[in-house]
């Protein structure tokens, strides 16, 4: 490494640590705890000016304006900050833009505020345990967060897809608590992702709300799973929170006959590493345990699946045999409905749907999903391609967007590190190629190895094509396990018989996932297999694609560009898109277009294929 490389790199982490420095907090598995729920209706303010957080002259109101949650006191009190009992509400969980006609388009702050009770400090139908301590926990706010309770604010979180939490124990009051929330989605060129996305920037608490009420100390965070390259030993660590750091903690898996007791040390932190014989987690046989952890009073328990990953050559192995990803990438957009998605129940119609088209594997595209995607794809038997929002033109040489991508990537993993269906961790989608951007993304790669050294470490790249020959050269392929590519032949490039003449190398003895590939059709629009924007067209990509996947030796895994149409901004063609991107091999309303059969009968074949190879 050059000297500017090391400066560059200790730059970087240096940023980081001043913005961020502390290890994620929040609270492992959340609905595994004692909580009140804080979802349903909130009241709402719309301040596309930020008037309740600046005054006229652009000072930051010096009680924090509407964080306040000051009440007009009496008839001739002319205050003007504050919410009063008509102001309308919104659900939440919820973006605001698909509850509210004239908030389709909005970006920029609005104020949400609620009311509860906690009896004794505790969650209300709780019994109160003097000496807990409480948290308020939010699964995610698009896109930066000002949290106030009671008029204090208790502090700010940036990255729309990952949750934040606040300690507020002896903050709360029996009744009438004020949480007031400041959640602003505007779009900065700094930002991660920045301005420029093919999706809609929905605003809003878009996941559950919760109150938690945890013992004095706490097991905070845990990380359970198979020992690297091992699929009979399980290792990992786990974390209390509070006064009595030192403890005995016990983790065990009883159907298993499985268990280890550690000693934490002065910092509450213990790792372990423990034999078991387990029926591994697979997509046919996905299999899930009961573990549970106690230390002292506390106790949690959750299913959690144990699986190898690795790779060797071009292969990719699941629990040492070579499996091939039959995927379909989707965004986070609930059908029929439409907005994000926020529930097990929308989960349910996504992998679904996944399933029905014959596929073990999805690329939750291009942010963390809600955890009821990663907790459901465990359920289901669905291996998952996890990413962050660093997509398209990041500002590489920004040291605070750096800090922003790496702590974004930090919560993912923090949350979602003990779900098995997880094999890929994605750092990056269709970056423009220059140094700076692969130093960020290769920091960002090294970043996972260090917090995960269990799964794989992928990016979609872009195709480096030279008339009909892509060749996989990226440089940021030296820090990947699994190459990842975006390719769009005949929907950006060419026509679609231009596929039966691809040829595609690497210099890179890794596997490749065609981790895009698709075209354009709303559902129920005829024509002819050569005119664009037709069901016909859209198959007939497909058609040429398919064989041509085939033909390369080194492809360990597809999915397809996308599962379901979804709304975008810059989707402009009238009666065509209207705002959506239409790739889907679903509209929005869940209608199957020609390609679906197309990939469904070509991924059943597949399936039974290898269903036959494993019978052998
Ligand atoms: C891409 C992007 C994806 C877009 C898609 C498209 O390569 O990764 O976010 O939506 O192309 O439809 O152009």
């Amino acid at each position: 490494m050059s000297i500017s490389q090391s400066l560059r790199l200790a730059f970087f982490a240096l940023a980081g640590a001043a913005l961020w420095g502390q290890p994620i907090g929040t609270i492992q598995n959340p609905s595994g705890r004692q909580s009140l729920s804080l979802n349903g209706p909130w009241q709402i303010l719309i301040d596309p000016y930020e008037a309740g957080y600046y005054d006229f002259h652009l000072n930051p109101i010096r009680d924090g304006g509407l964080g306040a949650g000051r009440e007009p006191a009496g008839k001739s009190d002319k205050f003007e900050l504050a919410f009063l009992p008509n102001t309308p509400t919104l659900q939440v969980p919820g973006d605001w833009n698909t509850q509210r006609p004239d908030l389709l388009w909005y970006e920029g702050t609005i104020w949400y505020r609620r009311t509860f009770d906690a009896p004794a400090g505790a969650p209300a139908g709780a019994a109160a345990h003097p000496g807990n301590r409480q948290f308020l926990w939010f699964g995610a706010a698009n896109y930066q967060a000002i949290v106030f309770l009671n008029g204090k604010k208790l502090g700010q979180h940036e990255g729309g897809f990952t949750p934040l939490q606040f300690e507020v124990t002896g903050q709360l009051r029996e009744h009438g608590n004020a949480l007031i929330v400041k959640v602003d989605d505007r779009r900065y060129p700094d930002a991660v992702p920045p301005t420029m996305t093919d999706w809609w920037n929905y605003g809003g608490l878009t996941r559950d709300v919760k109150l938690l009420d945890m013992p004095a100390t706490f097991i905070q965070d845990y990380f359970v799973q198979l020992e690297k390259g091992s699929r009979n030993r399980v290792a990992g660590w786990v974390r209390l929170d509070g006064a009595g750091q030192r403890q005995r903690v016990t983790v065990s898996i009883p159907e298993a006959g499985a268990s280890a007791t550690v000693a934490t040390d002065d910092n509450g932190y213990a790792t372990f590493a423990f034999p078991a014989n387990l029926t591994l987690w697979s997509p046919e046989s996905p299999k899930l345990y009961q573990v549970s952890l106690a230390a002292g009073t506390d106790r949690v328990s959750e299913s959690i699946g144990f699986r190898s990953i690795q790779t060797a050559g071009s292969k990719i192995l699941l629990n040492g045999n070579p499996v091939f990803l039959r995927g379909v990438s989707m965004h986070g957009e609930a059908p029929f409905r439409a907005g994000r998605v926020f529930s097990e129940a929308d989960a349910r119609i996504l992998l679904g749907w996944a399933k029905e088209l014959g596929c073990n594997f999805v690329r939750l595209a291009h942010y963390p999903h809600d955890e009821a995607m990663t907790r459901l794809a465990d359920q289901m038997g669905l291996l998952v391609w996890s990413e962050v929002p660093v997509y398209w033109a990041v500002q590489w040489e920004n040291p605070a967007t750096y800090a922003k991508a790496e702590h974004m990537l930090a919560e993912n993993i923090a949350r979602d590190k003990n779900r098995t269906s997880i094999v890929l961790w994605s750092v990056a989608n269709e970056t423009p190629l220059s140094e700076p951007r692969t130093k960020f993304l290769s920091s960002l790669a090294a970043k996972v190895r260090q917090l995960d050294p269990t799964r794989l470490v992928t990016a979609a790249t872009l195709p480096h094509t030279v008339e009909n020959t892509t060749t996989i050269d990226d440089p940021l392929g030296q820090y990947l396990d699994v190459l990842g590519l975006n390719e769009y032949v005949g929907w950006y490039d060419g026509a679609p018989a231009k596929a039966d003449a691809m040829q595609f190398r690497t210099t890179y003895d890794k596997p490749l996932v065609m981790s895009e590939f698709g075209a354009e059709a709303p559902f129920g629009n005829h024509g002819d297999e050569d005119t664009a924007w037709t069901e016909e067209y859209q198959a007939n990509v497909y058609r040429h694609q398919l064989p041509m996947l085939q033909r390369i030796p080194f492809l360990s895994g597809m999915s397809a560009w996308a599962l379901v149409d979804f709304r975008c901004p810059r989707r402009f063609l009238t009666g065509i898109q209207d705002y959506y991107n239409r790739k889907g091999l679903l509209s929005d309303r869940g209608e199957k277009k020609e390609a679906w059969f197309l990939l469904r009968d070509f991924y059943g074949a597949m399936g039974a294929a290898a269903g036959a190879v494993a019978k052998r």
